[in-house]
């Protein structure tokens, strides 16, 4: 590519956004936006940035480090970082991000990892993990299934880290569903009380549960309604409803000393959900009981906390430690598709030109 620019900087609103501006072409489209001449290497200059209408852009302190590299550190807005960008790259591109090798695309997403594991994994492969593991791959080797196998697997794991999943608690008014939410997020974040009916509308907060990041989602309970008035309570079930059914995981809530879900009851109809007990410091016997978790959230928040993490780890079969310091993960799904091709190629010779041939496309980019 004739120019690449990327932040360095995090995103997001502060005090000055650096852009790195580089390629045959960076002195040539950074000198169409600036009417100043462009400062010479190893030098600085304060710049007027300006679209092909004229229109100041930002005015940025331009850093020449090359003939052909340079850095923008301009004013920490999303919108004006977007606009500069832009204006340097006019169609930017698909075209761009995927003829980026695989270290760039994963320190791309380093910004925007959900939790530390995320992170670190990620930077494990942009300091070349994955590359180092593919390369080690061999079709001829006895090890070459096991090895396959292992891959993918990290790379389902992988998944969950990146793309924390959507975890909605659901179950009867007054099960403790709004105490645990708060006790995950770890701050009074919704109201408690002892009414029945007391959350309508759906709260989401990102919370992390032991090393894994999910979107949890705390919803309405569910009781009988009178009659067929259109109240707020039943619009705030129905919302609960149909995120229950988009849901990656919904965890149902039953008073412990109440009746227990059974079969065709809603927390047992769904392929996604598990059922926890709640409230077990009034239930008969406190711990797990018949092999449901059971929680005492408010006499102790860290073990519901654990208990909870645990379930999640159980449902979506997740490692506690969901990655091994310096190992190759496939992080993204073209690489985790270019794996389960290589899977089922037929032959040692097939096998060996087809890694040859997925090497070059996903680890380079070259499509
Ligand atoms: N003893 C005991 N009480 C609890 C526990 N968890 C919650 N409660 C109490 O149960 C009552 C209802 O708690 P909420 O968290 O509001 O219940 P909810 O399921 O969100 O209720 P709705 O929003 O009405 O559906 C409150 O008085 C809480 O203090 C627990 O572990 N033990
Ligand atoms: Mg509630």
């Amino acid at each position: 590519m004739s120019v690449s620019v990327r932040t360095l900087t995090a995103s997001g609103r502060g005090g000055i956004s650096v852009l790195e501006v580089r390629g045959a072409q960076a002195a040539e489209r950074l000198g169409r936006l600036a009417a100043e001449r462009l400062p010479a290497a190893g030098t600085f200059a304060l710049m007027h940035l300006r679209d092909a209408q004229g229109e100041l852009l930002d005015q940025a302190l331009v850093l020449r480090r090359a003939s052909d590299a340079f850095e923008l550190h301009l004013h920490a807005n999303p919108l004006v970082v977007d606009r500069v960008t832009d204006a340097l790259v006019p169609e930017p591109s698909q075209a761009a991000v995927a003829s980026a090798n695989v270290e760039e695309r994963a320190r791309r997403l380093l910004p925007t990892a959900p939790s530390e594991a995320a992170a670190r994994m990620l930077l494990d492969q942009a300091e070349g993990a994955l590359r180092r593991g593919w390369s080690r791959l061999d079709p001829a080797a006895a090890s070459f299934d096991a090895e396959l196998a292992q891959l993918l697997e990290r790379g389902r794991v992988a998944r969950f880290l990146l793309e924390p999943p959507r975890v909605v608690l659901a179950g009867p008014v007054n099960a403790g569903k709004s105490t645990l939410f708060n006790a995950l997020v770890g701050t009074e974040r919704v109201v408690v009380s002892a009414e029945e009916g007391t959350t309508r509308d759906a709260v989401h907060e990102r919370v992390l549960l032991g090393a894994y990041a999910v979107e949890l989602i705390d919803t309405a309970g569910e009781r009988t309604l009178p009659g067929d008035q259109n109240l707020p309570e039943r619009a705030g079930q129905e919302l609960g409803r149909s995120l229950r059914a988009a849901a990656d995981l919904v965890l149902w809530l039953v008073p412990a000393q109440g009746p227990r879900p059974r079969a065709g009851d809603a927390a047992a109809a769904g392929s996604n959900s598990l059922v926890l007990l709640s409230k077990a410091d009034e239930g008969e016997a406190d711990g797990a009981c018949d092999g449901t978790p059971a929680l005492s959230v408010l006499r102790d928040p860290e073990g519901a906390r654990a208990s909870v993490a645990a379930s999640v780890r159980r449902f979506f079969d997740l490692p506690v430690e969901p990655w091994e310091a310096g190992s190759a993960v496939p992080f993204e799904d073209g690489i985790r598709a270019g794996l389960g091709e290589l899977a089922v190629a037929r032959g040692v010779q097939a096998a060996r030109d087809l890694h040859a041939k997925l090497g070059h496309a996903l680890l380079d980019g070259r499509l």
